[in-house]
């Protein structure tokens, strides 16, 4: 008898024992967020770059135009190109397209991920005075911003986020004044983003945040908590160098102040209103902030690491991927 209610008893302990592993464990699951390729980054980069120089008016910025539109589509986002004119610091009125891919069309909280998709028609800051009227290249400047962007928008494709993402690539960022103008230089640089704040491409269009990507593919690149980012949307600058550090990619996300740079987020942080942060290669500390090859014609492939471009997409999808 006594030995049938041990048996008894140890079956009953053994049901409890199994019985919370069952039903609800007590640690939340984590978010699951998609894998990020490099490599398919990489790809897109050089696919951009291969159609030369992307400066307004040109037979290869049409042609990048195209492409860009069709990777868009082919991730399944719903895209609107938005043509505009815009005259140059020089006077020159430049014929631009900003494009945009969005997902989750149907969702009201929104995430605006942006870069600039065209290149600067001079390499006004070659060692080499003769250089000056090469076109940049625009691996760095121009074309990893977008190639991370349209692996983002791949993986947006694969496995939907709870919130709606519209990814914008601006044109005419970089036919800003060189140094050597006598004129005024302010606002000159971001035509693209400068109209879009003005005419978004949906009337009364409003974002929670948005995220600039700017020469996010060079070799132990820094990312410094980038000023005028900091001074409209702190909370941003937190959220996004908080996801890096989580990540591991401390060494990339530096948590100390950078430069305030004019760039396309300060128009739509001051013109379309939407907090905005700029994950942008500038080193404070050094003689050439943005990096030894900024506007010369060494912006090219050679000098883009797949690992910044994993560090920087990984973070951009943690944010998202979190929001809800
Ligand atoms: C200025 O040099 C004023 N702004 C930098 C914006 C930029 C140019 N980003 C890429 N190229
Ligand atoms: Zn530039």
């Amino acid at each position: 008898m006594k030995i049938f209610y041990l048996l008894l008893l140890a079956v009953f302990m053994s049901s409890c024992q199994q019985k919370p592993a069952q039903t609800a464990s007590p640690v939340p699951s984590a978010v699951v967020i998609p894998d990020f390729s490099a490599d398919s980054a990489y790809t897109f980069i050089a696919d951009q770059v291969a159609f030369g120089p992307r400066i307004p008016d040109t037979d290869a910025h049409r042609r990048c135009a195209v492409y860009l539109v069709n990777r868009l589509q082919a991730a399944g986002a719903t895209v609107h190109e938005q043509p505009f004119q815009a005259r140059a610091f020089n006077g020159k009125v430049l014929n631009g397209v900003n494009i945009i891919g969005s997902f989750n069309t149907a969702a009201s909280k929104r995430i605006l991920l942006f870069a600039h998709w065209d290149t600067r028609p001079w390499s006004d800051h070659d060692p080499d005075p003769a250089n000056y009227n090469t076109p940049v290249t625009g691996a760095n400047d121009g074309a990893s911003g977008v190639g991370v962007l349209l692996e983002v928008a791949r993986q947006l494709g694969l496995k939907s986020p709870q919130v709606g993402v519209d990814i914008v690539f601006f044109d005419a960022e970089d036919y800003g004044a060189p140094e050597s103008w006598q004129g005024n230089q302010q606002h000159t640089w971001c035509l693209g983003s400068q109209h879009w704040s003005r005419n978004p491409h949906q009337p009364g269009y409003k974002a929670s945040f948005g995220i600039l990507l700017d020469m996010v593919g060079a070799p132990g690149a820094s990312f410094y908590r980038e000023q005028i980012s900091e001074h409209f949307a702190m909370d941003i600058v937190n959220k996004v160098w908080s996801a890096a550090h989580r990540l591991g990619h401390q060494r990339y996300f530096i948590n100390a102040p950078g430069g305030s740079i004019t760039d396309d987020h300060l128009y739509v942080n001051q013109l379309a209103g939407i907090p905005s942060v700029n994950i942008i290669q500038y080193d404070p500390n050094s003689e050439k902030g943005f990096g030894e090859y900024w506007h010369t014609i060494n912006d090219t492939m050679e000098n883009i690491d797949r690992n910044t471009l994993h560090a920087v997409g990984t973070t951009v999808l943690s944010v998202i991927y979190n929001e809800s």
